[in-house]
């Protein structure tokens, strides 16, 4: 901290506008945040900041923020609450929390949380688990759990791009990290690489900043991931291009998974995912005689049902050509010393949650902890496999974020009690029963990248009270614990749950704020000696027990999202705005001003079919019947064949009492939860069928 005569700095992390991850340093005057700009001493970020960041300052000024706890005094969603204290919301949840569980059994209440924001991710967890419910219901199952657990089943760990050490070749494969910071580890580290000289490739249907800077841009069908790396595979394999060491140590199944793969013809191949015969030629090669290289893979390829399909694929090229767990490769970060995941939520005191969860019923994958919201909703509307009757949720707002949103707005308004704490009165806090104000980023002490996997933990420290009546969802916790759990697994003071976080580290969190950030141990090949954690002690490319979460034992190049036809001519697809975090923040004015509505990506050519002009609004339909509006944006960075749509959108400015609009424009009123997958409950969002209009013809 450095104090100067009008203003006093604060060095910090950002957070809850994405992953995080930039160094902050934040500028006060008579205790109100007046700048903030990126610290170039951090670790990940070296001086970056985006807009998101620097609108953290209106969102926590913002007249419309929540401030009190409330409770609803009329029917769902007809906005009329009374403000009620901290101490009757407490209670109040207590009170119905613990006779539900009575009634029905602590499963039948259900704790739900958006995109990880911090420590209360955590917090939450362990909340459930000392009340004995194990269900935690999250947006992983279109969220690093298919990359995660598909990696923890091959290889016995989360392959990452290591961006502290060079790579001779990083691909971006349905990741857009210029826009999103995915994982908040990458956007700039990734920028210094590039302006080193390392070459990179893209794949992605949609030219971006960085297909535009890269070698090779692969610019496939939505969806057809799966083949893609399948045809890149075929090409290594046949000229004989990967690493024969490794893979006759380290790979089970390579001859089998070859076989398979030939099976493809490269001109299949091609006919499925768009992409010609010699660029995926000259992917192969460069991948295969680049080392290390780094496939960075985003979001892309989890939010389809084939999401195990297109990760095992994507994991047999990095093991196949040895690039697992090396230097500028994939690899298995360690963490600092701090206090593992496990024992921080109190997983030992639900030994049965792995056979007791929701999802468990339906046959998903093993490791898979988060319940997928398509099998919650089932639980929740056909009491399937048992009832669920109440949800708290923080940091989510489902209506929007989660496919299919008509069946969420059906799912929210069939509880019996539904607890949401948000900063703002969002299109889901209408549907509550209770809504708290929570304090957001700035406003307490937090840790940041606990559990993501990235070895790091960064110091978020506090650098502004919040309003008065606005808790940190860690307090809400910590004391809603003390009413419904064990009292002694609580605090008098939430502020302890960061100790104990840190306390294998002999820090103190001020200590650990001062330092700012530690990183792990850099240390590779590390299976070398144990071999990979998995039963093989190798790499597992096929997997006979994937029938058991309705996998096969290889992945199918074949198995697309979607199929065309004369109604539906169009593939739909997403790519996140660079301005808001999901349906996060269309309330901050000055981000408003920088993207100010929903857009519609549409090929010039696809649009003169259609009598569809730049500006027009557009009707966008899927087979689901389902439509909605937005407006046309005419450009050649998409394929005649594919319209890309913004996601996340709802009109803070249509006041709640129009409930702000929610389904005029949301993308996932197009996407269906009726048949997920099985493996990870995942609902096809990428690369499904549609077809588009003018919303209002124009004359001759
Ligand atoms: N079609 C489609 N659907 C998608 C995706 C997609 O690409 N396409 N992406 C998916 C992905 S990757 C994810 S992670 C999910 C995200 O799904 P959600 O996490 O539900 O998304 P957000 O819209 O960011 O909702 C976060 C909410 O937290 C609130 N909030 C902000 N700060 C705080 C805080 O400190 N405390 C509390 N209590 N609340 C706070 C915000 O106001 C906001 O309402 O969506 C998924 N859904
Ligand atoms: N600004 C901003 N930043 C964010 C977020 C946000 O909402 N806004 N969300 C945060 C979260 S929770 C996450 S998980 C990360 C996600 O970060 P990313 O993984 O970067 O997510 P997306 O932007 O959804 O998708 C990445 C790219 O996939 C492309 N794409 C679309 N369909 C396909 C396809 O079928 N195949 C392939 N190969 N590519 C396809 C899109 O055009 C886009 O460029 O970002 C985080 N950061
Ligand atoms: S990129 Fe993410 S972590 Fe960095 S300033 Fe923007 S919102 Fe914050
Ligand atoms: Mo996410």
């Amino acid at each position: 901290m450095r104090e100067e005569q009008n203003f006093e700095e604060i060095r910090t992390h950002c957070s809850r506008m994405d992953h995080g991850g930039c160094g902050l340093i934040v500028r006060l005057k008579k205790g109100e945040i007046v700048g903030i700009r990126g610290n170039p001493e951090a670790p990940l970020s070296r001086g970056y900041i985006c807009p998101k960041g620097i609108a953290s300052i209106e969102k926590l000024q913002h007249p419309k923020r929540l401030r009190f706890p409330m409770r609803r005094i009329d029917k769902r969603g007809a906005n009329r609450w009374k403000q009620i204290s901290w101490e009757e919301a407490l209670k109040i949840i207590s009170d119905k929390f613990l006779e539900i569980k009575d009634r029905y059994g602590a499963r039948s209440v259900c704790f739900c949380q958006g995109m990880p924001k911090g420590l209360e991710h955590f917090v939450l967890i362990r909340l459930a688990n000392l009340f004995g419910s194990p269900n935690v219901v999250a947006v992983q199952d279109v969220c690093h759990a298919p990359r995660e657990i598909t990696g923890l089943h091959l290889c016995g760990f989360y392959p990452v791009v290591d961006f502290r050490h060079k790579s001779r070749l990083i691909v971006l494969w349905g990741s857009n990290p210029m826009a999103t910071n995915e994982e908040g580890a990458t956007g700039k580290l990734l920028l210094e690489q590039l302006r080193e000289g390392t070459p990179l490739v893209t794949v992605d249907p949609r030219k971006t900043d960085m297909s535009k800077r890269s070698k090779i841009h692969l610019q496939l069908r939505p969806g057809s991931d799966t083949a893609l790396a399948l045809g890149i595979y075929r090409v290594i394999v046949e000229e004989k291009l990967y690493d024969e060491d490794f893979v006759k140590q380290w790979v089970k199944g390579f001859e089998a998974f070859s076989d398979h793969v030939k099976s493809y013809s490269l001109e299949e191949i091609s006919s499925i995912t768009w992409v010609p015969s010699e660029q995926i030629i000259e992917t192969a090669r460069l991948y295969a005689t680049s080392k290390p290289a780094a496939i960075h893979w985003g979001n892309a390829i989890e939010q389809n049902r084939n999401n195990f399909d297109t990760v095992r694929s994507l994991i047999a090229l990095m093991a196949i050509c040895g690039n697992l767990d090396i230097p500028g490769g994939n690899i298995q970060p360690l963490d600092p010393p701090i206090t593992p995941l496990g024992k921080f939520v109190r997983a030992s005191k639900i030994p049965e949650k792995p056979k007791e969860m929701i999802h468990a019923h339906f046959g998903t994958i093993p490791k898979l902890m988060t319940v997928p919201p398509a099998f919650f909703r089932r639980a929740v509307l056909e009491g399937k496999p048992y009832e669920v009757r109440a949800v708290y949720m923080q940091c989510t707002n489902p209506l929007i974020t989660w496919a299919d949103s008509e069946l969420t707005e059906k799912t929210l308004k069939s509880l019996d009690f539904l607890v949401v704490s948000d900063v703002f009165l969002t299109p889901t806090a209408l549907y509550a029963d209770i809504v708290l104000p929570a304090a957001t980023q700035f406003e307490f002490n937090d840790i940041g990248h606990y559990g993501l996997g990235h070895g790091y933990i960064l110091a978020r420290p506090k650098v502004v009270d919040p309003p008065l009546e606005c808790w940190p969802d860690m307090k809400i916790l910590n004391e809603l614990g003390k009413l419904i759990t064990d009292p002694s697994e609580w605090y008098d003071n939430y502020e302890e749950l960061l100790e104990e976080v840190l306390k294998p580290t002999g820090l103190t969190y001020r200590e650990f704020a001062e330092r700012g950030y530690l990183a792990g141990e850099d240390k590779f090949l590390k299976y070398r000696n144990d071999g990979f954690k998995t039963p093989s002690g190798k790499v597992e490319l096929v997997m006979p027990q994937a029938s058991k979460w309705g996998a096969k034992p290889l992945p199918d190049a074949r198995d697309l999202p979607d199929t065309l036809d004369a109604s539906f001519p169009l593939l739909l697809t997403s790519a996140k705005d660079k301005f808001y975090l999901h349906s996060s923040y269309r309330w901050i004015s000055g981000l408003r001003k920088l993207s100010d509505r929903p857009y519609v990506k549409i090929n010039p050519e696809t649009a003169s079919r259609y009598g569809i002009q730049d500006g027009d609004e557009v009707i966008v339909e899927t087979r689901n019947g389902k439509r909605i509006i937005q407006t046309a944006e005419l450009t050649d960075s998409v394929h005649p064949l594919v319209v890309v749509a913004s996601y996340g959108w709802w009109f803070p400015e249509l006041e709640a009492e129009r409930e702000y609009g929610w389904k005029i424009a949301n993308y996932n009123m197009l996407t269906s939860a009726l048949e997920p997958g099985q493996t990870f409950g995942t609902c096809n969002m990428r690369g499904i069928a549609c077809r588009i209009a003018p919303l209002k013809k124009h004359g001759v």
